[in-house]
């Protein structure tokens, strides 16, 4: 699902609108799911907190090769208080990581200006973007929970008190990601005014949580995926919007934690 909105008027001297991306969503499913998903999908476009849409674009399509199978990172929060910390620690986590210091400084600048619509595609040393349309980034598809995986997630994240469709697809999409071994970390950071909590994800230290990354009504918000040094733009994108992924399992989830316990244990 796609939902946008026009700013701007047509004129006799030229048009000047503008279609401003509102949100978006995608998901596995299976069939008899498809009518409540897209229900649910255009609610969500109609009530959104960056605005009321006037488009909304929805693609359902019958997927015929079997999802590969994989298990969600495991989730932790970090404790953290404002977005000074948040960005000392998603630098230090992306640090350990072995991303440059130029490169972290180039996603964060790229997160703050908003209004992508994907994710941007940056190598760890030098801090290039791979991306050949970089107003839209790659999109994340073709990826969700399978329903015993889903079923399991519920408690688990209730018991925390964070089991929302937000975190539930942030958690999937990044599990998604991390399972493309060209890939070493995912930082994101919600696009809604709202929304603060934003996350690094990695296959060593899972998908890590982090409050306050930005202040409310702030309009930023992005995702960067880092990825190898000579990595192929062609491979990833393939893996990420086209090959279909499903979680089956489902790792540990823990609440708060600090951020010297989060590097102290990597979980590989
Ligand atoms: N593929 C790639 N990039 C995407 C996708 C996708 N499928 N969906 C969104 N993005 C990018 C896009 O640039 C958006 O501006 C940005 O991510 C943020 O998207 O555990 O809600 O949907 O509490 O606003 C994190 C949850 C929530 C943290 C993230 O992102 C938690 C969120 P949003
Ligand atoms: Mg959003």
């Amino acid at each position: 699902m796609r939902a946008s909105r026009t700013a701007g008027s047509k004129r006799p001297d030229g048009d000047n609108r503008k279609e401003i991306h509102i949100s978006g969503a995608e998901g596995l499913y299976e069939a008899p799911d498809i009518g409540n998903v897209v229900k649910k999908y255009v609610e969500r476009a109609l009530s959104h907190p960056k605005g009321k849409a006037d488009r909304i674009v929805l693609k359902v399509e019958d997927i015929r090769q079997k999802p590969r199978e994989i298990s969600s990172l495991p989730l932790a929060t970090v404790r953290c208080q404002s977005p000074a910390e948040a960005e000392k620690i998603a630098r230090r986590l992306l640090q350990s990581l072995g991303i440059s210091k130029r490169t972290t400084d180039n996603a964060f600048a790229l997160i703050r200006k908003g209004g992508m619509t994907g994710a941007a595609v940056i190598t760890e040393g030098r801090g290039i973007r791979l991306e050949p349309d970089r107003q839209r980034g790659v999109r994340v598809s073709r990826l969700g929970l399978s329903r015993p995986a889903s079923k399991s997630l519920t408690p688990r994240l209730s018991r925390l008190g964070i089991n929302t469709d937000t975190v539930r697809e942030a958690l999937t999409l990044a599990s998604k990601v991390l399972s493309s071994r060209g890939i070493i970390a995912e930082l994101c950071v919600s696009d809604d005014p709202d929304y603060t909590t934003g996350y690094i994800a990695s296959r060593k230290f899972g998908y890590v949580r982090i409050p306050n990354i930005k202040s409310s009504r702030s309009k930023e918000g992005g995702r960067a995926f880092f990825v190898k040094d000579g990595a192929s733009i062609e491979g990833i994108s393939n893996y990420l919007e086209r090959v279909p992924v499903m979680i089956r399992e489902i790792a540990p989830c823990r609440g708060l934690t600090s951020i010297d316990e989060i590097l102290n244990s990597p979980h590989q």
